[in-house]
């Protein structure tokens, strides 16, 4: 079995199965690097005064991980600057957030670079090197200008915009380009694929067949949907534990026989907060029995808090929250309890299991990892109801959700009011069949596909003599 290198931008490697502080990605990866033998390369998320490229080696969880650090201003103009705040929103349809701004092009450029000149001694002839998300897209272009012939797979977790957005960008087709000399390139969805496809095919004459092969700027580039998922049979596992039932046993005390909503999201604009709370609140004007028999939980850990709209965000989540508790809440009942924590995840779990609706209801998400543990975390005798955003990546897969427009609050708070009220033999029919979805795209079914598809592609050479100029 060829070695497997993993590089994204941040390695924050679990130190166990339940460590709360790392995110979706971070957890998905290990599971897959525990199997393979191989190394997770990326930034240690420290800055020093000026970059050397100095390697920091360290076995954490069975995983070898490499790390370096950079520099403030690669930062601020990397981190903070192209990624978060020219793609990200971008990429999630926040054209109106978007900065185009020179210098943070140059700081993905340059750490970029950076991050090819240190991985690049690290590499053996048959690794297959593994790049993730929109942190680093011209890393394959990087490695190939220092003579890298292996087999590089990248894989986008967050959407890829529809082809109007994305031209938006300056510069969007050197991204483009720089994509072309990857070997395969993995979406989270349909919707991401045929994205790609009408930029390919429209934007820049390019050629894509059904069976995914891409040919534009005289390069070849095999694409697909990989839709990734959880570490299912662990977190349901979590969802039996000591933590989990702990958490369970007080949630389920504090509500005194309330029905408990929950939604647990990183706290990002994205995730369509703010108008899950206005819908709640809609939800609750319009049905004056719920008044004081539901509790909407919202946990939202804060993240970047460098970027001024994640500031602009917590502070409207803030007001909100409170107005709606100010309007609605008596001496013993609070509408909507908002939560900025970590929990570890089999308190997560614990959490979920407690509640009778999950509710994720982002604005756009590459998949949402939510939707999956909330069914991943319930009884097989007594499930809760899922109600899922129709522009979540996850609703391709979980069409047994109540599919909501997260832009409507009528459509979300009518969700609510079934998704509540919906009888026992319902809910585990749609259950079963969530499940088993959870189950057969678990995390490691998503990595076998994946490793397998860039593993059978045919060597880079000959694809280089198959490129059509
Ligand atoms: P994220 O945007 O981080 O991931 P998501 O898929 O929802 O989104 O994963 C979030 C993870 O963080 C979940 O595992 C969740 O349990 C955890 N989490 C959130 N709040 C928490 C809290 N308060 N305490 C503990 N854990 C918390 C990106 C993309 C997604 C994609 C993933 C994986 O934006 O669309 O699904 O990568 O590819």
């Amino acid at each position: 079995m060829p070695r497997l290198i993993v590089i994204s931008n941040r390695v924050n490697a679990p130190t166990d199965e339940n460590d709360a502080s790392v995110g979706g990605l971070a957890m998905a990866l290990s599971a897959a690097l525990r199997e393979y033998s191989g190394i997770w390369f990326g930034w240690s998320g420290r800055t020093t005064t000026e970059f050397t490229g100095q390697l920091s080696l360290q076995r954490s969880a069975g995983v070898t991980v490499a790390t370096v650090d950079l520099e403030e201003q690669d930062r601020q103009e990397y981190y903070n600057g192209y990624a978060n705040r020219t793609l990200w929103p971008l990429f999630h349809y926040r054209i109106d957030l978007s900065a185009y701004e020179r210098s943070f092009d140059k700081g993905y450029a340059r750490v970029n670079a950076r991050f090819a000149d240190t991985v690049t001694p690290l590499l053996e002839p048959d690794d297959l090197i593994w790049v993730h998300d929109y942190h680093l897209i011209p890393l394959a272009q990087e490695l190939r200008q220092r003579g890298v012939r292996n087999r590089i797979g990248f894989f986008l977790h967050i959407p890829w915009p529809a082809q109007r957005l994305f031209t938006t960008l300056p510069n969007h087709s050197d991204l483009v380009r720089a994509l072309f000399d990857y070997d395969l390139v993995g979406f989270q969805s349909e919707d991401s694929l045929s994205a790609f496809r009408e930029y390919v095919t429209d934007e820049i004459g390019g050629k894509m067949t059904d069976t995914g092969q891409a040919t534009a700027y005289g390069r070849q580039l095999q694409v697909g949907a990989f839709p990734i998922g959880l570490d299912a049979e662990a977190f349901t596992a979590g969802a039996d534990s000591e933590p989990a039932r702990t958490w369970r046993g007080r949630m389920e005390a504090s509500l005194a026989g309330r029905q408990l909503i929950i939604g647990v999201d990183r706290l990002d604009y994205s995730k369509g907060l703010e108008e899950r709370f206005l819908a709640y609140e809609e939800f609750l004007a319009n049905h004056s029995e719920a008044l004081e028999h539901v509790s909407l939980m919202q946990v939202a850990t804060p993240s970047r808090d460098e970027v001024s709209a994640y500031q602009d965000i917590r502070a409207r989540l803030d007001a909100v929250s409170g107005r709606i508790n100010g309007a609605y809440a008596t001496a013993d009942w609070v509408p909507i309890r908002y939560v900025n924590r970590t929990y570890r995840r089999d308190e997560l779990a614990g959490m979920y299991r407690a509640a009778a609706v999950g509710l994720v209801t982002p604005l756009r998400d590459g998949m949402n990892l939510v939707a999956k543990e909330y069914v991943a975390a319930q009884d097989p005798a007594n499930p809760g109801a899922l109600v899922l955003s129709q522009f979540a990546g996850a609703a391709e897969q979980m069409g047994d959700a109540l599919i909501v427009n997260p832009f409507s609050r009528e459509d979300m708070s009518d969700a609510i009011h079934r998704a509540l009220t919906m009888p026992r033999s319902e809910r585990i029919r749609r259950w079963e069949r969530l499940m088993d979805g959870v189950r057969k795209n678990d995390v490691t079914a998503w990595r076998d596909r994946y490793v397998q598809a860039l593993v059978s592609l045919p060597e880079p050479a000959q694809l280089e003599e198959a490129a059509v100029c």
